[in-house]
């Protein structure tokens, strides 16, 4: 990166827990700070602290003075060594605040001095939150790229003995120039007599957690209106976390689990207990667990208050919108819950978005507080002076089975809504004079058989270094191996005969399980709430026959492991502009490796679906802002600054109920559909990653 501010703006995503003037890339890159900017810990020795850290420096790069130095007793509250909590409303009030406070920085160049003025100056996880979101957001920030969080803070996303390893590792071989490799257990955080541990490898992945906190980075339920305020971001709360539960109960049939009971009783015990076993970067210990067979409490902290009471008040008055049709806003204006924009309003109201919430006194934040009274089962009262549990980071939360619980009581209450919307129809969904005559997933180029997929376990590794602070800033990186599933890449061939004038339509592919875990067939209903979309995008179909070929690699809700976890550091980073630009904001999107569920060793039974709709009923025209070059993972996150490119609601046809009696009559009713059995097969084995 050329621009010296832009290179600054990266380097404070590392070490994030050490003072702003110490070395960043491997000690090759120091920040020169104003005498103002050194903290009252330092401000007495700066000569002397400047000087120890700029020695054997590449590169200096001078931060100018504040023009305003900002008050930033807003986030007092919030100590240094506390937990950071998005769901918390004190402290999305203080992160909300921070966020306007950077965003409101005239230059770059002012930009960067608040930066670093601010960083040593608040609680290291607010900072790291509100500066992502601000460099995602900021128009002269775009080139930025935005470190994965799992490399911002490691400890949060594996086993902390590792960190142990890797310091010591990087002590004995670090300065002789070789990688230092570290390996992360598998299977820590719970023996096999724990059944909910089969999903384990689903849970604790990190690129499933690290989606998941990019995701929320992303679309913030607080802050300035520009930030918030994203083209059908309610809807897409719903809709990502939907495709979330929907994989997730699949996963569950592969490894003969029962799908997830959702959690709408808040009042009886918990029977899934859960010990995370991770530490907290911020005061080095590690999250609370939940016993077994916990019961949730009303939590009364000074920290965090909420009572059941009020969350089964503001779940009542929900449903009774969604029964009614209409959602009330604060000065008794209906609106109603129509089948365009209902989704949308629902989503903002029950996550909630203080600033999009159609009346947020009488919906309440049902969501959040979920979140909230579950994180805090353990120590409700803060007797014990326990922080929040997993449940409260959007870092850990995927981690806990909980999660899955909750989140399934959120899409109960969004299904309700869409079981009220009448059922499709033949003019929504069909394509007149276009049909797909064949259907074929396969791996490979070579004789491997259709319709049959493989996965596997991998081991990969991903570079830690950025965020061990106060470790060796020895020349080279961390390298911690950790094993996944995986899936050999595969090839989707669609014929399709078109009966018209040259046209374009929207293909989208789905697989849904055919029988549950006692091998019992579903029915469509079913099916359609557990249909996984594996990929969409615009086909350009000329008269007669055509055949499209798309790479499983190549889909819209995936991004591939390097994205996920590139490596920090100026050697690393691309030089060719359309690369560089490539290279930022990036990190949204489920993860690669995790595209396919895992099957079984037998194989197990799909329905690969394809359809082909009519694009003139999809497209939206999006307003002329620069192509985002990373929008490969748009079913999930949406395009930066732009529309969501799918004009039809998220998940169609899915999404709502079916003409149909079942899958096979749906696809006879309508020629611009087809499927075919596709196999999963499960190879319980471990390959290092090529
Ligand atoms: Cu993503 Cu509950 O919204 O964690």
């Amino acid at each position: 990166m050329t621009n010296t501010d832009l290179k600054a703006l990266e380097l404070l995503f590392q070490r994030p827990l050490e003072p702003v003037f110490t070395t960043r890339d491997q000690g090759k890159v120091v920040l020169e700070l104003p005498d103002s900017f050194y903290t009252d810990r330092y401000r007495n020795d700066t000569v002397a602290v400047s000087n120890r850290f700029s020695q054997d420096v590449d590169l200096k790069i001078p931060v100018q003075e504040l023009a305003n130095k900002p008050n930033l007793d807003f986030a007092k509250k919030l100590g240094r060594k506390n937990q950071f909590s998005l769901f918390n409303d004190r402290h999305r009030e203080i992160a909300s605040q921070l966020i306007t406070l950077f965003m409101g920085a005239p230059n770059l160049k002012q930009f960067v001095s608040l930066a670093a003025y601010t960083k040593d100056r608040l609680n290291p996880v607010l900072f790291q939150y509100a500066y992502a979101v601000a460099i995602a957001h900021r128009p002269d920030t775009r080139e930025v790229p935005i470190t994965n969080i799992s490399q911002v803070f490691p400890s949060n996303f594996v086993e902390p003995s590792v960190f142990r390893d890797a310091r010591q590792e990087a002590a004995t071989i670090g300065d002789s120039g070789e990688r230092v490799h570290v390996d992360i257990p598998r299977n820590y955080t719970a023996s096999d007599r724990e059944f909910e541990q089969r999903l384990a490898y689903f849970r604790e992945d990190i690129g499933v957690n690290s989606h998941h906190w990019h995701w929320h980075l992303v679309y913030p339920t607080t802050g300035p209106t520009e930030v918030v305020r994203k083209d059908r971001r309610g809807e897409l709360f719903y809709y990502m976390h939907h495709q979330i539960l929907a994989r997730y109960n699949v996963e569950r049939f592969c490894n003969n689990l029962k799908r997830v009971q959702p959690l709408s009783n808040l009042r009886v015990e918990v029977p899934e207990g859960y010990f995370p076993k991770i530490l907290s970067s911020v005061n080095n210990r590690t999250y609370p667990a939940r016993v077994s067979d916990q019961l949730l409490k009303d939590v009364d902290r000074e920290d965090a208050a909420i009572e059941i009471a009020e969350v089964e008040r503001w779940r009542d008055r929900v449903l009774a919108a969604i029964d009614q049709g209409f959602v009330e806003d604060p000065s008794g204006t209906r609106t109603p819950l129509d089948d365009v924009r209902g989704i949308d309003i629902l989503g903002n109201m029950i996550e909630a978005s203080p600033v999009l919430s159609i009346n947020s006194q009488f919906y309440g934040n049902l969501h959040n507080q979920g979140h909230t009274i579950i994180s805090f089962a353990h120590d409700p009262d803060a007797r014990h002076l326990e922080e929040f549990g997993v449940m409260g980071d959007v870092t850990t939360a995927m981690r806990d089975p909980i999660f899955y619980r909750w989140h399934g009581f959120i899409d109960t209450i969004f299904n309700k809504f869409k079981v009220r919307l009448d059922p499709y129809n033949a003019a929504q969904l069909g394509f007149d004079g276009v049909s797909v005559d064949y259907v074929e997933a396969k791996i490979g180029t070579g004789n491997a058989r259709p319709n049959t997929l493989i996965t596997y376990w991998q081991k990969s590794s991903a570079d830690l270094a950025a965020g061990l602070d106060f470790g060796p800033s020895a020349d080279g990186n961390i390298f911690a191996s950790f094993t996944h599933l995986q899936n050999a890449p595969f090839t989707y061939t669609f014929n399709v005969t078109n009966r018209g004038a040259r046209r374009t339509g929207t293909c989208r592919i789905f697989i849904c399980p055919k029988v549950d875990e006692r091998n019992q067939p579903l029915r469509l209903e079913d099916q359609r709430l557990l249909a996984i979309e594996m990929d969409k995008f615009t086909v350009e179909l000329l008269p007669g026959e055509n055949t499209v070929r798309r790479q499983s690699t190549e889909s819209s809700v995936a991004i591939p492991f390097e994205r996920s976890f590139r490596p920090i550091g100026a050697a690393y980073q691309p030089k060719a502009a359309d690369e560089l630009a490539r290279f930022r904001f990036c990190g949204c999107g489920w993860p690669q490796h995790l595209l396919l569920p895992k099957g079984n060793a037998q194989g197990m039974l799909f329905d690969l679906f394809v359809m082909i709709s009519d694009y003139s009923q999809d497209s939206v025209v999006q307003p002329n802002t620069p192509n985002d070059s990373c929008s490969t993972a748009y079913s999930f996150c949406g395009l930066k600054d732009k529309l969501y490119p799918d004009r039809r609601t998220m998940g169609f046809p899915f999404d709502r109920r079916l003409p149909n009696a079942n899958l096979t009559e749906m696809v006879g009713a309508f020629q611009n559909m087809a499927k075919t059995d596709l196999k999963i097969v499960f190879n319980d084995r471990v390959v290092d990653k090529p």
